[in-house]
């Protein structure tokens, strides 16, 4: 089970959007382990971006993720940080796929919804920045034995 840092970014908490992402991964089968509505501090977003400071566009990012509430989320699955990515889509809205998030909600290319872990590493990372002891929860989901085959104890 891998457990991702994803961000419904201003834009989807602006148009409304948040709940028809969530229950995409929902859907999905994935497992919301924490959530927390905030606005990023410019630390936090530094932080947070720190592998882009030196592009063109992270002024702009920066300025972007601060600028009104997100939505943070823990979302726990198997393999879950490749799952979100994909499900995510490309990182502009115009270029992603049809039936991803960015494909079907956004068209922009810096307003681009979500963000999500993308490697182990960054989802450990991610995951301490966002969240502090005990915010992110260990629970079992009632439908869990019918979202995996736990027959061999384990999810799979
Ligand atoms: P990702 O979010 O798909 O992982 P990254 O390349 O890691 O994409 O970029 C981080 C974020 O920076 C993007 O989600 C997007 O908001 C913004 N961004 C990336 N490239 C551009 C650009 O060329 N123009 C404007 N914003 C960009
Ligand atoms: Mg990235």
């Amino acid at each position: 089970m891998e457990t991702t840092l994803i961000i419904l970014k201003p834009d989807a908490v602006q148009r409304g959007i948040m709940g028809r992402i969530i229950s995409r991964f929902e859907d999905k089968g994935l497992q919301v382990v924490g959530a927390k509505f905030t606005q990023i501090s410019q630390d936090l977003a530094a932080r947070h971006y720190a592998d882009h400071k030196e592009k063109p566009f992270y002024a702009g990012l920066v300025s972007f993720m601060t600028s009104s509430p997100v939505l943070v989320l823990a979302l726990r699955g198997n393999g879950a940080i490749a799952v979100c990515r994909s499900m995510m889509g490309a990182t502009f809205g115009f270029k992603a796929d049809a039936g991803t998030i960015r494909g079907d909600f956004g068209v922009s290319s810096s307003f681009n919804l979500i963000h999500g872990s993308d490697s182990p590493e960054a989802a450990t990372r991610e995951l301490e920045l966002f969240f502090n002891d005990g915010e992110v929860l260990d629970w079992t989901p009632a439908i869990q034995s019918w979202v995996y085959d736990m027959s061999s104890g384990d999810p799979e």
